[in-house]
């Protein structure tokens, strides 16, 4: 396999953006915070981790970052890099322990000093409601498959909101749709780690309703720039076989065109459709209105692409599975493809096929590297190249007119990555997780002085 480009330095150049365009970094409640303190109630994340096998070393995010404690020295860094962004998640169950009634004072003040803190330094707070963390009271009675839980999630937007929503300068209902369905009851990688059509495709439905409830409350409070966080691949078939060529238009459906279809058109991808509607709970058409509510901005995720072939699709499996990138491209310690091609072309697809005007941001793009701290630095010049050439694709797509209006890097540190632990390293500061020591690695540096360039 090709190894990883590296380089010392940006070749873009802050000046080439927008004067208004926005930098910033992103980061997750369970991924930093430390779900064992302040009064943090039990999420789906801390029951799945705590059941073998399903997150590397049994690691989880008891401690993580202890971003819960270190929270000023992190908004330091953000600060100091020369972000002017942050998006930072709220754990449900830190706020509502069980998922409703009393809520945990702690932990919205534990919110409300962070997002002062980010305006004290002159950083725009930009808030996730959902990334993943479903309170576990929640999942005992069915989590997402069950649809009074989209209700309950519209009311915790609103406890949120009321006391945050003065400050904050965007809030996304959900990160990652694709990731809480697919991900997470279909191939059953994530909390809650099932694997079952008929759960995932009553979630994929249920997320975006849960999405236009709290939208729709949100917006009653007065509340703007409402939006919401989608992931894409760039997926394309293996070979020109006309099995494989299907099963990429299907993977492409499920992991591009469903919740983006919903949420801008009202209208779930056809052909998907088509696969799982039997499953889909009885009445669905009649949410697509509210669903589709007008948003004022949307995020895109995106790192890597994905090939498809025939062989995909396992005998007996309703859709196809993805094996992975087959491809000959360099890739990241997540085994991903560096393909920063995609990411243009990404952009063009979904401005010119569903968004048209709409603000965009891509609110995460990263890779995870093989960083090691030697004498207390970190010479990840493979992150600088990746984030060079993926800047550069933000760039073509600002010259050909595309709304795209801030770039987030995922992520401000190293932090828990979900069922791979500790080991993935997506950040731009080092953590050492014995200590929790803080060290800013090359790529930190590196795109302070990008930044701090005029
Ligand atoms: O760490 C995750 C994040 O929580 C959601 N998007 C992808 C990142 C890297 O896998």
């Amino acid at each position: 396999m090709p190894a990883l480009p590296r380089q010392p330095a940006f070749t873009t150049t802050r000046s080439q953006f927008p004067e208004d365009f926005v930098f910033g970094s992103s980061t997750s409640a369970y991924q930093i915070e430390g779900s064992s303190f302040g009064g943090c109630g039990s999420s789906h994340w801390d029951t799945f981790a705590a059941t073998p096998g399903n997150v590397v070393r049994s690691e989880n995010g008891a401690i993580a970052c202890d971003h819960y404690h270190r929270w000023q020295g992190d908004l330091d860094l953000v600060r100091d890099a020369g972000l002017k962004a942050y998006r930072f998640s709220t754990s449900w169950a830190r706020v509502l322990p069980e998922g409703r009634g009393p809520v945990n004072q702690e932990g919205l003040d534990f919110y409300d000093k962070l997002v002062d803190g980010m305006l004290e330094r002159g950083i725009a707070p930009h808030l996730t409601l959902y990334h993943w963390e479903m309170p576990s009271a929640l999942e005992s009675i069915g989590g997402w498959r069950n649809r009074d839980v989209t209700d309950l999630y519209a009311d915790y937007a609103q406890v949120v909101t009321k006391r945050l929503g003065d400050r904050l300068a965007s809030i996304a209902t959900f990160n990652e749709p694709w990731c809480i369905t697919w991900y997470s009851h279909y191939y059953g990688a994530h909390a809650p780690g099932l694997r079952d059509i008929r759960a995932s495709s009553r979630v994929a439905h249920h997320v975006p309703v849960a999405h236009g409830k709290a939208l729709s409350a949100m917006r009653a409070m007065g509340l703007e720039n409402l939006g919401i966080v989608l992931n894409f691949e760039h997926i394309s078939p293996l070979d020109d076989k006309p099995g494989s060529i299907k099963a990429a238009k299907i993977a492409e459906g499920i992991y591009n065109r469903w919740f983006l279809g919903g949420i801008t058109k009202g209208e779930y991808a056809a052909d998907v459709l088509d696969l799982i509607e039997p499953h889909m709970p009885n009445g669905w058409q009649e949410d697509m209105a509210s669903i589709s509510a007008p948003i004022d901005w949307m995020g895109i995720n995106y790192y890597t692409r994905a090939l498809i072939s025939e062989g995909d699709t396992q005998p007996g499996d309703v859709l196809p599975v993805q094996l992975g990138n087959k491809g000959a491209l360099p890739r990241t310690e997540m085994d991903w493809e560096v393909y920063p091609e995609g990411l243009g072309a990404l952009l063009e697809w979904i401005r010119d096929n569903y968004t048209g005007e709409l603000p965009l941001a891509i609110t995460e793009n990263g890779l995870a590297n093989k960083d090691q701290l030697i004498n207390g630095t970190v010479d990840d010049q493979e992150r600088i190249a990746y984030l060079d050439a993926h800047f550069k694709q933000a760039l073509a797509a600002i010259e050909k007119g595309i709304p795209l209006k801030a770039y987030f890097v995922w992520s401000l540190m190293d932090n828990f990555e979900w069922a791979l632990g500790y080991d993935k390293r997506f950040g731009l500061v080092h953590v050492d997780f014995d200590s929790l020591k803080r060290t800013p690695k090359a790529s930190y540096h590196a795109l302070k002085a990008m930044l701090s360039e005029r």
